[in-house]
Parts: structure tokens; sequence; C-alpha cells
């Protein structure tokens, strides 16, 4: 039979099948092509699974290609990569202006990472009933200013008082496989429940986390949304590891640079000092936010240094 992983907690899966949901493992050792994963099986995943003689459970024997994923450094395994769900319609970012205050240099890394995999993106800002002060009136407005140019919707919601949540962002979601990223405390689970009742997803205020990094979800987990489609919960992400990517490629991965490829006179083109760049004139014109160029140096350094 065949199912949809929803749930990995290591060594069990949590399978969703026609006939209803069976928990299964993996039997022996998986191949896994070129990657060096933490996880040979992820959320999202479509696999052939066969129940065990006289038992409930199930063994997987097979996973089907994945449409695609979203992938991240290992933080516990140098040079490994963990697979954060598969087969997704978009990436949703939830993001917020306190507590944490999400920086445009995550959101730009996240960005980087979904526009590599070919997956749209989206981002909502969460828990708008807090918003006070021109300060952070000015941080909204910088947000749509920057990234609705760029394609990528900018949603204000409340997870907490449901605000746009049913006519603003439902239907952005009915119908399709989103996963919803984000830093810990940002609301992802708070969200999800108002979305999805049956969820009852733990949710914990922030002092609850302190400095240590601890997070209240710890596995992602697919829900089915009443509407048709379905959210995928993860924990918390502090820092976003993009995968390899070569210098001259970085720039394919900014919508607003990528239109202007080839145009530069070399076409190894890095745009950062090089003569006759069309990327930097676009730049200095004012048709690329001088953030999201900060943005592209500061990936395109740090991935330097890994080099
Ligand atoms: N004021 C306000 N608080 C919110 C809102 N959404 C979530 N919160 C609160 O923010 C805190 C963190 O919410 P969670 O849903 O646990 O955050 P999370 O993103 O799932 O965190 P991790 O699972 O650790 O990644 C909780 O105390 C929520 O009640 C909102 O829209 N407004
Ligand atoms: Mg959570
Ligand atoms: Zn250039």
């Amino acid at each position: 039979m065949k199912g949809r992983v929803i749930k990995s907690t290591g060594s069990w899966y949590v399978v969703q099948t026609d006939g209803g949901i069976v928990s299964a493992r993996l039997k022996g050792k998986f191949k896994q092509d070129e990657l060096k994963l933490t996880n040979p099986i992820a959320v999202g995943d479509l696999v052939e699974l066969e129940k065990e003689p006289g038992q409930e459970t199930a063994v997987i024997l097979e996973i089907l290609p994945r449409e695609n994923y979203v992938i991240r450094k290992s933080t516990r395994k140098q040079h490994f990569s963990h697979i954060i769900a598969s087969n997704l319609d978009q990436a949703i970012l939830v993001i917020t202006m306190k507590k944490p205050r999400t920086s445009l240099g995550f959101i730009d890394r996240f960005l980087v990472s979904t526009e590599s995999f070919r997956i749209p993106a989206m981002l909502v800002v969460n828990k708008m009933d807090q918003l006070e002060g021109e300060d952070e009136v000015e941080w909204l407005r910088v947000i749509h200013e920057i990234y609705e140019p760029l394609g990528y919707p900018v949603l204000e919601v409340s997870a907490l008082t449901d605000m746009g949540l049913k006519e603003k962002f439902l239907p952005f979601i009915q119908g399709k496989s989103s996963l919803i990223s984000g830093h810990s405390g940002v609301g992802k689970s708070t969200l999800l429940n108002a979305l999805v009742p049956e969820a009852r997803q733990d949710t914990k205020e922030i002092s609850f986390y302190s400095a240590k990094g601890v997070h209240t979800t710890t596995f992602a987990e697919l829900f089915p949304l009443p509407e048709g489609g379905d959210l995928i919960d993860t924990p918390g992400i502090k820092e976003f590891g993009i995968l390899d990517v070569e210098e001259n490629e970085l720039s394919h991965y900014f919508p607003e640079m990528r239109k202007y490829l080839g145009q530069c006179k070399y076409n190894n083109c890095t745009h950062v000092n090089e003569p006759g760049c069309v990327v930097r004139k676009k730049l200095e014109e004012g048709y690329i936010h001088p953030y999201r160029y900060q943005s592209y140096l500061n990936i395109l350094h740090e991935e330097d240094s890994h080099r």
C-alpha cells in the first residue's frame, strides 16, 4: 500500500494511508543518493509500505521520488543535511516584529533556499495584535516594500485573535501542501491550532525558551486542513544553513537580480566590484533594494568562508 509520512520521531514514522494511520519503521538501511542526510525519510514523503505479519505496524519498503523538498544543513552533524519536509506546494515563513524580531538577513536566507528548490514562498507577519510604536510600523512598511514587488506575498495576521486568518490567509493555503517555518516563538503552532483545531500542538510563552534554544515543537508534523490541503508545523530554526551555492550562482536565487543575468560584462560576474556589472548599476538606479543587496553580500561572504 501507499501512504504519506505525516510525522517522524526518529525511528518510527506515522503514515497516512487510505485505510487510516499506521506506525511504520524502516527495514534495514536505506540507500540515499548523493545527499548525506540525518533523516532518510521526511514528513511529506510518499512511501510504499507493507503491514507486518500479525501486527498493527508496517514496514516502509520504498520512498517514491520526491517532487521537491526543503533541506538545511544539519546543526548536529557536520557535512550532513536535514530534510525539513518534502512534496510541497509552498513554504510559509512566519515572522514577527518583536520577541523575537525576525531579521531581514534571516528572511533572505530562507528565500534563497526556497528559490533554489523552486518552491514558492510567502511571508506571514504574526502577532499583529502587538504592533505598537512608529518603529514597528516602519519595520512592517519596509517588509511590504521589499518583498511584495519580488512576488512574495506579505500577510498580516494574529494567530491569537484570529485576525486575517480566515479572510486573508486561508485562500493562500487551501488545497495546498504548505510548510510553516520560522524562528522559535513566532507562533507557528499557535497559527496551526487556529486553523486546525484538532491539531492541539503545544505552544509556549517565550519566557520559557530562554537562551538555551529550547523549542516547543520538536518534530515536523503534517496536519490536514479542514478546508483541504495540509499544513506542516516544524520546530523553530535559529539560523538557516543554506546548502552549498556557487559564487556566481547565488544571484539566480534573488529574483530581482535574476532578471539581469547574462547582462553583466563578465558572465561569471559575482556583482561585487567587477567592471560593467549591470546588477550594481541597477542597485545604484534604485531597482534593487539596498537591504537585499546587503543580504546578498553577506551570504556570498559567508559561503566564501565555508569554501
Ligand atoms: N500576542 C500574540 N501572541 C502570540 C500570537 N501567536 C502566538 N503567540 C504566542 O507566542 C508564543 C509562542 O507561540 P508558539 O506557537 O509556541 O511558537 P512556535 O513558533 O510554534 O515555537 P516553536 O515550536 O518553539 O518553534 C505563545 O505564548 C503564543 O501564545 C499572536 O498572534 N499574538
Ligand atoms: Mg511550535
Ligand atoms: Zn554583475
